[in-house]
């Protein structure tokens, strides 16, 4: 795993491309280019899609731009890591096997360079967000994945447009990102009583850097309100913001 590591999350690359969509995406195209000058590696952690969904043969054309963007930063010999997140869990070869080079289901966690890292996409994770993970596990039943398959992509893809436009709140009030901040310090203690030095999620559309005696909680922000990343240089973790 070649340094720097780059951690971004909750891109949500549009379906419905609006006015400011082709923007967003050329400075995030210049941040990749950067990941690529710098010769370090890339986790993606979640939600890079607002909606993916892949079937045996077709998958969604309006990523296009992406994707070849994407494909030749992989050719060039950059390590892209994806943990898949609660709107692109729907993946099929074209993800695995043919633009990333490690995707993962679930949380991950490693050791570079002495620190050990845990890396969640942090939906769920929430003490009171018990309905969530009923919900979560059968969206991610094989039998609903399957039957879901089965539909048309036209009707599949227009569910996926309904379902995001009643759920899109991403600015929330400062009372509650602050009691998500501490729920999810909860989670972090317990990692990092396990040995992590650092918890990084995304999710939660809050940019925030929590030190607890030397070890961090970064909540990666966003690239619709924040354009944050993470960096790990090798010796710290540092949350920054992609042009100022
Ligand atoms: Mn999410």
């Amino acid at each position: 795993m070649d340094l720097p590591l780059f951690f971004i999350s909750d891109i949500h690359l549009l379906l419905n491309p609006n006015g400011g969509e082709a923007g967003r995406q050329q400075r995030l195209f210049r941040f990749l280019d950067h990941v690529q000058a710098s010769g370090g590696t890339l986790f993606i952690v979640g939600d890079l899609f607002d909606f993916w969904f892949e079937y045996k043969q077709v998958m969604p054309k309006v990523y296009f731009p992406f994707l070849t963007k994407l494909y030749a930063l992989k050719e060039s010999g950059t390590e892209i890591n994806y943990l898949l997140g609660n709107h692109d869990y729907w993946v099929m070869d074209f993800i695995t096997d043919t633009l990333m080079t490690n995707t993962y289901f679930d949380d991950i966690s490693f050791e570079a360079n002495g620190k050990k890292f845990y890396i969640t996409h942090g939906d769920g994770l929430l003490s009171w967000d018990r309905a969530y993970r009923v919900l979560k596990r059968m969206l991610r039943n094989p039998l609903f994945v399957k039957s879901f398959r089965a539909l048309h992509p036209n009707i599949g893809y227009a569910f996926a447009n309904w379902v995001s436009r009643r759920g899109r709140h991403f600015v929330h009030t400062d009372e509650y990102n602050r009691r998500i901040v501490e729920d999810l310090l909860g989670f972090a203690d317990e990692r990092f009583a396990e040995g992590f030095d650092y918890l990084i999620t995304g999710h939660y559309h809050q940019a925030r850097q929590v030190e607890r005696n030397g070890r961090h909680l970064l909540i990666l922000g966003d690239w619709i309100n924040y354009f944050t990343y993470g960096e790990f240089d090798g010796q710290s973790l540092i949350l920054k913001t992609w042009e100022t």
